[in-house]
Parts: C-alpha cells; structure tokens; sequence
C-alpha cells in the first residue's frame, strides 16, 4: 500500500513538522513533557529515574528525527550501505554519549540544574546496555560510533537478548553469576512492531522439477519464528548522520499462546510454543573467546542471520536493480565466524527462492564487495564448529548447500593441488572427524572476497598458521590487517572529559575528537611546565574518583598517591591474571622480608583487578578466588599498611571502565605472546595517560612502534619461540622459576586460605606443562615491574612519558579502522548530511 502523503497535503506536514530542541529551556520543556505525559508522574513524584527516563526520551525523540532525515537521504540516493553483523554490541550506556555527540551536553546540565537535578546523578541511572562479553562487542560498538561520526551509509544488526552479560557479584571471594535482566524500561530502543520476518527452522527437503525441466529444492514443514526488529539510533558526533542499530526480538509465530489447549485446561503446554521461540533471543551466551557448540547458540546465529539478510533484501529489492548489482549495493561484514550462516543463506534466496543458476548466485555471494570476514583469534577453543548432523536437524537446506559449496571448492583446490590429498583433508568444510563437523571458519574463508586479522602479528599469524593453506589456494591478496583501534569520543572526551578540555584548550579546537593524528602536537608542550602540571593534576583527580569509588564498592582505603597498577578484563589463563597475582604475592613476599627502614622507602602500589570469568570456566573462577584470598591477607597486614593494597572491582563493565581508565598509571596486557589477536583496552589506557606493561603480543607490538620503546614497559618470551618452549616443557625438563617456586610455597603453606582450591593453578604450571609459560616469563615480569617503579619515581619524566605517549596514540583511533575497511574491504563512500 502507497503511504507516501500526496503532494497537495505535504506543505501541512512541513508546517508541522516536530523541531528538535535548541536550548536548555526548550530542553526543559520536553524534560517535563515527558515527566508528565510519557510516564505519568508530576514534579511531585519525579525521582532521579524518572528524570533519566524522561531526558533519555528527549534525547532519543531528538536522534529519532535526526534518525529519519538520514535515512531519507540514504534511500533517496541509493548510497551503497554497510552492514556489520555482530552478535555482540557492548554499548554500554547511551545518555552521555548521545548528549556529547549532538554536542547538548551543556544545556541539558543547565535545563537539569533548573529542574533541581546533578547531571552525573541522572547520567548514573542508566542501565548498561550490555549484549556482548569483551573485546569483540566492544569493538563492535567502536564502529558503529565511528561509521556514525564519519557519516557512513551503516547498519549495525544483531541480537536483542533479553538477559545481557551476566552481573558479576563476588561473595565470600568467589564469583556469583546474577542475571541482567536490562530491559524493564529501556528508552533507547525503538520497536517496530511492523519490521517482521518469519524464520523456519527443521523440516526437511524435497527436490522437485518444476515448469522449466528444472530440478529445484523445496524447504517445507519445521517451524516458524518471527523476528521482531527494535532500532536503535546511533548517532554521530558533530554531524546530523544517525544511523541504526537493528536488534531482532523472537516471538512466536502463532500468537500469544493456544487458546484451545488453554481452554481445555492444559495451560503449560498452551504457552509452551511462545516460550520455545522467545527462548532464541532470551539470553547472550557468556563466553569469550571459546564456544560450546550449543543447538541453542546454532538458531540464535541462524534466526539473526535469516532476519537481517532478509532485510537487506527486501530494501535492495525496492531498488528494481538487477541481482549482479547486489555487491555493488550492499557489504556485509561477518564480526568473526558467527554470521557465517549469511553466506549459506544468501546462496539459498538467490537459487532456491529467486531462482538463479548456482554458478550465477554464486558469483553474486562471493562478489567484490559482499561479505568481508574478520578473524579474532588464533585459539583452537574459540574456532566455531557445528556438528554435521545438528546443522542437518535445524537447517536441512543450508547443509545440501554447504556440502555443494565444499564440493566444488574442494575441485577448484583439486585442480591446484592435483598430487596433494592431504591439502583437502585439511582445507574441507567439513572434518572428517567423529562426529563429522562444519568448520564454519573455512566456509567463512570461501564464501568471503576478503579476510582481516585485527593486529599486525595477529594477521600474519592466521596467515602462517591455522589458514596457512588458504593463502595458497586464494593467493595472498584475500587477506589483510585492519589494526583495531577505538573511538576517542567515548574513551576520552566522555570518559576523562577534564583531559580532553586540557587538550582542546591547547589544540585550539575539538577537531582532534574526529582526526586523533592531530594530538602530535601535543609533542610540542612536553616541556611546558604549567601544561605537565595540568596533566598530573587531572590524573591524580582521576585516580581520587576511583580511590572514592574503590572505598564506596569495596570498604577499603587506597592512597591516590600511591601507583595504581591494573588489570582489567575478562579472566582466561591466556590473559595471565594468575601471572599478576602471582607477581603481587612476589611483591608482599619481597616488602615482608624487608627491614621496616627499608620498608618504608618502597612505592607503595595499588593492584586492581577486574573482569568476568565464562561460568563454566572453573580455573578462571579459582583465580578470581585467589586475588580476592589475597587482597583479605595483604590489605589487613599491618605491616604493610599502603604499601600494597590488592582490589578486586567487581562486576566490570563499559561504564566502570570510563572511571577506571583515565585513572591507571600502568596497565597490564600480559597475555601469552601469539595469544591475544589485539586488545583494545591496551589503547584506551594509553589514550588516557597511562603507561603499559605487556608483552609483544596483539597491539602491544604497534603501540610500542607508535609511542617508542622507552614510553612503555616491554618484557617476556616472543611469540616465535612459544612453541618451542611448550614443547621443552613437555619433553624436556622443566624448571620453575625459584621466585615463582617461592610463591608457590607460600601458597601451599595456606596463607592464602584455601590450599585445596588454588592447587589447581599452580599445577598447571608445575605439573601440567605451563601451556601459557608463566614460568618462562615470571623472571622477565618481576623485573620489569622493577623498572615501573623506578621509572614512576621520577615524576617529572613520567609525565613526560604520559604526554609522549598520548600524543602518538592518533593512529589507534576506530575512525581510522574505519576508513580502512570502508576503502580496502567494502568500497563505500561516505554520505555527508547537508542540514
Ligand atoms: O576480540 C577483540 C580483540 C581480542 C580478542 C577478542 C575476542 C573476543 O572478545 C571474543 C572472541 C574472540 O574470538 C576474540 O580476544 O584480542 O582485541 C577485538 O578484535
């Protein structure tokens, strides 16, 4: 049906077109509008909810019509788009950034100091929005800011889960898992009880030949989900784009429930349909970097994947474009392995429901630029494989045409490697082992025109190790580097806001917020007395917030003077949070034996961990357990008082990250070199002023090429001789480092509670072949701690290290990842708004 309003009417619409707020009492205005009409209170009843609530409508009403606009113009111009699958947006929360980015910041604290509110209370109301584990949401999230503010034509499509990543509560030292239920009032998304696609699942297939002679497959029976879709606006910072993220919801097909078995007295069952298809979009599941291989997990990845590509089609419809067109309209980028389904169902609508010839359909899904896979780690344990016989379960089709798609690459490989049967046994689609399995990465490589690592070493590594044989078979240029990086608008204007204003004030302007090479110049004040004074003042600010902060969450009392050291992230034994624990109880081991003169020339030191471990990661929880067990013996020892003081944060998360970044002043990315794809956390402290102790792993190596070697603490075994070690340890003998022996002993003897629990760490390393080389690196670690400390005893330099620092991190910022895929990956131009 038209709904386009005819020509004559469309000048009343003008007139009454809604225009968004320009000033604080206009701000104001909407502020009480919403108090009053939206939730039905009064300024007699507005707590410091309803405040957020109804400031968070004003605002999204404001992105919603800057929302439409964009749109409008996107359609109107047929701009090719970007669509970035992720089954993870960690987003964290909205107000602050949407009131930065459209640059209201300051009229809403006035219009909300009227309205007798603290702009940072109302801010603090917010909910994070979190629908991803780690770095990989996180990373999502980056994008969708940065394809915002740099006006490119993109969507964002995921998951609306229900439950977000769990809340992390830690009694008794041990982590407890709380559910987030996030959804009781969120503002910011927009439901569009009209955008549905229905989604089959099971059934099975039936080849038919149809009018023409033709053969063709025919997908019937199973069941149906509908998708739901929920906007939500994204918008850019200091441009009127404002793009969408597209969650999709499960319900079911048939309605709220069966009235009949409701009638007849069977209620459970009545309701047991609505339930199973809610289920899908229910809750995220909670690990980082390892998957379970879950059915569940399998229809969540499909139920996305099916819905979104739908809808890609439908609007690339709308355009009567011929289907070889498609590439040239549309780039789809896979966010690791989990949308892989979007190469296999895409195959499908073209042969199945459009009816294409295979080779012709083909040529449209592995087109220049149509899906773009990004690799986001090296760990066998996190490579996605789907069992044969389950994928022929849920999605009968999609397995015939994974096995043609195999069959025909393994001829192609065949035709290369005519002498070579070990190259197909090893490339194939599908492992021949017991059971058989889908290897989803290497249908990825297949189906994609181009393949990105997310760190330099992390991209030569795939490109030498587990796809060694697909640069062979491709040629090297299918794959390609994208350093990762993140956006300076969160994690620095909004996070540190009394930096960013220092740097503006000395930079002339905010331009740097949207071209971070420009902090260079920064290189300028290094020796600028008043400036380096500034700049220690805001830190140690910063680090008061968290000191207040660590006091409020945890009772203890940490000196803002003393270094803050911290480790934030998730917990997983290649990140090696058991290596700092260890090294902490080095630490106390070293102040205790000390004379109490000598004592007290020491730094004192500030440990503060963080980060969530997978529920079913039982080591990663025993060495949560084991920080915790620790900080109870250190913070309580006299003797020690503020010399050492170890804190676990618990629950992390975006918004806790924004405190506790622009507060470190040496942060730890200490996984096993060759391990860790990139870290993204390793930049934003940086960013903020803080120095790094790390390996050569992941972004480490170009952060240290950027900032210099002297303005970072660099220490332990290179990735090229790990394997080499671990096969020492297995084969060889295998010496513990005696320091390290030390803290083991002083483990064992129970000072630390529980002997029993911690057995298994240090058995890992002792007993189990040290897979992750704590050992190997503990001397090298310990000693380089050593430099940190003297390094940090010298003020002035520091300083001077911390704006060096800063001012080379320009290249870290995700606009310039952007630029780089939308130029090498997905061909797209940006789409200026003119208003
Ligand atoms: O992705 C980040 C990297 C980081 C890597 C992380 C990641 C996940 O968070 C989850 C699964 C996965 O395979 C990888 O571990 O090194 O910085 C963004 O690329």
């Amino acid at each position: 049906v038209e709904a386009s309003i005819p020509e004559p009417q469309r000048e009343a619409w003008k007139r009454s077109q809604t225009a968004a707020f320009k000033s604080s009492d206009e701000f104001e205005k909407e502020v009480v509008r919403h108090v009053e009409t939206s939730l039905a209170r009064s300024m007699f009843n507005c707590d410091e909810k309803a405040a957020y609530s109804a400031t968070s409508l004003a605002f999204r009403d404001r992105l919603i019509l800057d929302w439409n606009k964009t749109q409008q113009r996107q359609t109107y111009r047929d701009s090719k788009r970007v669509y970035y699958f992720s089954l993870e947006f960690l987003m964290g929360r909205a107000l602050d950034n949407a009131m930065l980015n459209v640059g209201m910041k300051d009229t809403a604290k006035a219009g909300l100091a009227d309205l007798g509110f603290r702009i940072e209370d109302i801010i603090g109301q917010e909910h994070d929005a979190a629908l991803g584990n780690g770095g990989l949401g996180r990373l999502a999230a980056c994008f969708l800011d940065s394809l915002a503010s740099l006006d490119f034509p993109a969507w964002g499509y995921g998951l609306r889960y229900r439950y977000g990543i769990f809340k992390q509560e830690i009694i008794d030292g041990y982590q407890v898992e709380v559910p987030d239920y996030w959804l009781d009032f969120n503002p910011w998304e927009f439901p569009r009880h009209d955008v549905t696609v229905d989604v089959q699942f099971f059934g099975s297939v039936k080849k038919v030949t149809n009018e023409e002679g033709k053969s063709v497959a025919i997908w019937e029976g199973g069941e149906i989900v509908v998708a739901v879709a929920y906007d939500v606006p994204i918008p850019g910072y200091d441009t009127p784009t404002t793009n969408n993220l597209r969650l999709w919801s499960s319900k079911a097909s048939g309605g709220e429930f069966d009235f009949q078995k409701f009638n007849s007295g069977d209620y459970e069952s009545s309701v047991a349909e609505q339930q199973r298809a809610e289920t899908i979009s229910n809750v995220l599941y909670p690990n980082d970097n390892l998957e379970r291989g879950k059915e569940l997990r399998l229809k969540q990845q499909y139920f996305w994947v099916a819905a979104s590509l739908y809808d890609i089609v439908r609007r690339f419809k709308k355009s009567k474009r011929a289907w070889r067109e498609f590439p040239e309209q549309v780039a789809i980028q896979l966010n690791d392995t989990h949308p892989t389904l979007a190469i296999v169902e895409l195959q499908r609508i073209l042969v199945d429901v459009e009816g294409l010839e295979w080779d012709l359909a083909w040529e449209i899904v592995t087109g220049t630029p149509q899906f773009g896979y990004t690799n986001h780690t090296v760990l066998p344990e996190a490579l996605e494989k789907w069992p044969v016989g389950l994928v022929q379960h849920l999605l009968p089709r999609h397995l015939q045409i994974i096995y043609d798609i195999n069959l025909f690459f393994l001829q192609y490989v065949e035709k290369q490697f005519p002498d070579d049967r070990d190259i197909l046994t090893r490339v194939s689609i599908i492992e021949e082992s017991q059971p058989k399995m889908v290897r989803m990465a290497h249908l990825a490589i297949v189906g994609s025109h181009k393949v990105n690592g997310v760190a330099e070493l992390h991209s030569d590594l795939i490109k030498t190790t587990i796809f060694k044989d697909f640069v062979e078979i491709f040629g090297p240029d299918r794959f390609t580097n994208v350093t990762n990086g993140i956006t300076p608008r969160r994690w620095l204007h909004q996070a540190n806001p009394r930096l960013s204003e220092l740097i503006a004030s000395k930079l002339g302007s905010h331009e740097f917020l949207k071209d971070l090479s420009q902090l260079n110049k920064l290189e300028l004040l290094v020796q600028d007395k008043e400036f380096k004074k500034e700049w220690a003042e805001i830190k140690f600010a910063n680090k008061v917030r968290l000191a207040k902060y660590i006091k409020e969450t945890t009772g203890v009392n940490v000196n803002p003077s003393a270094l803050f050291d911290v480790q934030v992230k998730r917990i997983h034994e290649y990140k090696r949070q058991q290596l700092n624990i260890f090294g902490v109880i080095h630490r106390y081991l070293t102040l205790k034996a000390m004379a109490p003169a000598e004592r007290k020339k020491q730094l004192p030191r500030v440990s503060i961990f963080g980060g969530k471990a997978a529920p079913g990661y039982w080591m990663a929880k025993q060495i949560i357990h084991l920080i915790n067990a620790v900080g109870s013996v250190v913070n309580n020892d006299e003797d020690i008082g503020d010399l050492l003081k170890v804190i676990f944060l618990e629950d992390y998360n975006v918004s806790k990250a924004e405190i506790i970044c622009p507060a470190s002043d040496i942060s730890e990315h200490i996984s096993t070199a060759g391990t860790e794809a990139s870290g993204t956390s390793n930049m934003k402290f940086v960013l903020n002023g803080g120095l790094i102790i790390g390996t050569c792993d992941g972004a480490n190596i170009e952060i240290t090429r950027e900032v210099g070697e002297n303005n970072i603490f660099l220490f332990g075994n290179l990735s090229e001789d790990v394997e080499d070690l671990r096969h020492a340890h297995t084969y060889g003998s295998h010496t513990i480092d005696p320091d390290l022996a030390k803290v083991f002993e002083e483990i064992q003897k129970g000072t630390f509670g529980s002997v029993h629990d911690f057995s298994a760490m240090i058995a890992a390393v002792k007993d189990h072949g040290d897979y992750y080389l704590v050992s190997d690196d503990f001397h090298s670690y310990i000693e380089t701690h050593k430099l940190v400390d003297e390094a940090y005893r010298n003020q002035e330099e520091w300083v001077v290290k911390s704006i060096t620092a800063v001012a080379r991190m320009g290249f870290f910022s995700s606009d310039r990842c952007i630029y780089e895929y939308a130029d090498g990956i997905w061909n797209v131009e940006p789409l200026p708004r003119r208003d």
